[in-house]
């Protein structure tokens, strides 16, 4: 028997106590202690079996968007994805999420409020390729649309930006049909390039400073945000066959960003300068 990579045959049953039951409470579980909670429980398979299912919904919606990339690719020329990913989340990031909504770790909570289990996340070229993909996935028939998050037009106040679509798809087993919840994400490369960052960096991790860096990396999601706004304008200068400069011509949201950017570089220089005169005194 295995759960993900892990061989349960291998674990040693008798080491399952009353104490395990404590593993509710416990933080920075690993997938090995999972794993005997749930031979403990007699969830082993229901819960591969569970997996297995989040895993082909996330094939369904995979081909639904390959499928996509390939018709929009012959029809216009050009590629809306640079990239697709997927994954079924780990056992220990579900019980860690559980753990922050305050919700119990059960097969029938994960099902019920955990709704990125099978995650998509489509990397967009374009901040316009995101709307059109997304509403080409919608609008098939056999897409049930659970929830829709527009981190784009509203960013979160990390900064983070994504559009996010929970939805509902059917597979087909044996003897029955089951509607799975898959959560795509749809980003451009630069969002995604900010997010993969600033994941790696603070998401989810106690830090000291953490509004100074908070700061900063909303910051730096503005300046991405631009540089979306920016290349999607050249695109469409290059469509239209307008070389044209004043196409290009910063927003006034744009003049003021770069004001700010050079009186925090203004800013830095100056500390910069006292600090190393402070150091020859
Ligand atoms: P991981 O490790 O990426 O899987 P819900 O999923 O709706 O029940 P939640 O988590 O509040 O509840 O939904 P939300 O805010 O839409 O976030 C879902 C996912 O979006 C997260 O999954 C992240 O992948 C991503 N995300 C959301 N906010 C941020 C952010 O500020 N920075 C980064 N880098 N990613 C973010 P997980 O499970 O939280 O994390």
């Amino acid at each position: 028997m295995a759960i993900g990579n892990l061989d349960l045959t291998m674990l040693d049953r008798s080491y399952m106590t009353e104490e395990q039951k404590s593993l509710l409470n416990i933080s920075n579980i690993s997938q090995k202690e999972i794993e005997q909670l749930l031979v403990m429980r007699g969830q082993v398979q229901q819960f591969q079996i569970m997996m297995m299912k989040y895993d082909c919904a996330l094939t369904e919606v995979r081909t639904k968007l390959e499928v996509l990339n390939k018709e929009l690719s012959l029809k216009n020329n050009r590629n809306p994805f640079e990239s697709i990913k997927s994954r079924v989340k780990t056992p220990v990031s579900i019980y860690e999420k559980l753990k922050r909504k305050g919700i119990p770790f059960s097969l029938e909570n994960i099902e019920e409020h955990i709704s990125d289990i099978a995650g998509v996340r489509a990397i967009c070229s374009f901040v316009d390729d995101i709307y059109m993909l997304a509403d080409c996935l919608k609008k098939q028939d056999d897409v049930n649309v659970l929830v829709e998050k527009d981190y784009i037009s509203i960013p979160k106040d990390s900064g983070y930006r994504s559009l996010h679509l929970i939805i509902e798809v059917p597979i087909f087993l044996t003897d029955e049909k089951e509607m799975m919840k898959v959560e795509v994400q749809f980003r451009t490369i630069a969002m995604d390039f900010w997010a993969s960052l600033e994941h790696k960096m603070k998401y989810k991790k106690d830090i000291e400073n953490a509004e100074l860096i908070s700061e900063d990396l909303k910051f730096s999601a503005d300046l991405i945000n631009q540089l979306d706004r920016r290349m999607q304008q050249i695109r469409e200068r290059i469509d239209a066959g307008d070389g044209s400069p004043y196409s290009l011509r910063p927003t006034e949201e744009e003049e003021k960003a770069s004001s700010e950017t050079m009186e925090i570089i203004r800013r830095e220089i100056i500390a910069e300068q006292k600090a190393a005169e402070k150091k020859k005194k």
